[in-house]
């Protein structure tokens, strides 16, 4: 199956499960590992649709999913990394900032990404190699300095362990760019960080569904991403520590860091 076509069968997926989220009434959050860490039933409707209509469209579709520990394998020919609803909390709470993020692997190499947020009515796409758009527009990470950018950060709230190293990033990231924002939604961030909207966006440790589809969106609007430690992100399954932005201010947000 042709890359646009595997992108044409996510989008029209997560615009189908988006009424699911729009729909949404008496949302009844379910603590998972901790207080902090949600799951709601349309989680589950999002993910359960989603997977259907991925596997009508791609016989022997494989998936790899934030919820029900659906963990295929990721060198499967056609693997679709779905988180069906980041910003899980902002959606509990009726913070109208979450999307849906879908990421498709052919034989282990990160192929096409969409992230839809119904909210602002948003899809953000990129195909290997074809560049990164926002509602069919192309998008490019800022050409402005770190010092002349928003920094857009989230706060691991899963990880209370890394509270500290967390908001002495956070206070830099304040300090040495022009605000930051914590908005919620991972995913989110990371189109930000592609669109330009923000410099940099940096989080400690968010899961690989978190950050799949953004990964994509952001390399093909012409920047990249890094672990804290300067590194490629990891693509085992692991979670991970994430820098984004335009290859300038990602180095200037580590060379910061560094002197922590
Ligand atoms: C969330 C991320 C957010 C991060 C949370 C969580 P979820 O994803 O989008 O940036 O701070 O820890 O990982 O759980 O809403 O899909």
């Amino acid at each position: 199956m042709r890359p646009a076509e595997l992108l044409s069968a996510m989008t029209a997926a997560e615009r189908e499960a988006a009424g699911l989220m729009r729909e949404a009434h008496d949302i009844l959050a379910e603590c998972k590992t901790g207080h902090r860490d949600v799951v709601t039933a349309y989680d589950r409707k999002v993910q359960e649709l989603l997977i259907a209509r991925l596997s009508e469209a791609v016989p022997g579709a494989r998936f790899f999913c934030e919820e029900n520990d659906r963990h295929d394998e990721l060198s499967a020919e056609h693997l679709f990394i779905i988180d069906p609803i980041d910003g899980t909390m902002n959606f509990v709470r009726g913070l109208h900032h979450s999307c849906i993020s879908v990421a498709c692997c052919c034989g282990g190499v990160l192929t096409a990404a969409a992230i839809y947020n119904p909210y602002a009515d948003e899809m953000f796409t990129a195909l290997r190699g074809e560049g990164a758009l926002c509602n069919g527009r192309a998008i490019r990470v800022t050409a402005d300095p770190f010092c002349e950018t928003v920094t857009a950060c989230g706060t691991s709230p899963y990880n209370p362990e890394l509270t500290d190293k967390t908001f002495a990033l956070l206070r830099m990231a304040f300090l040495e760019s022009l605000d930051i924002r914590r908005e919620g939604s991972a995913a989110l961030d990371l189109c930000s960080a592609a669109a330009g909207r923000v410099g940099v966006y940096v989080e400690p440790s968010i899961s690989l569904w978190d950050y799949a589809a953004g990964k994509l969106i952001v390399e093909e609007a012409g920047g990249v991403c890094r672990t804290l430690e300067g590194e490629e992100l990891p693509f085992d399954g692991r979670k991970s520590s994430v820098v984004a932005g335009s290859r300038e201010n990602v180095a200037e947000f580590l060379r910061l860091a560094a002197k922590l």
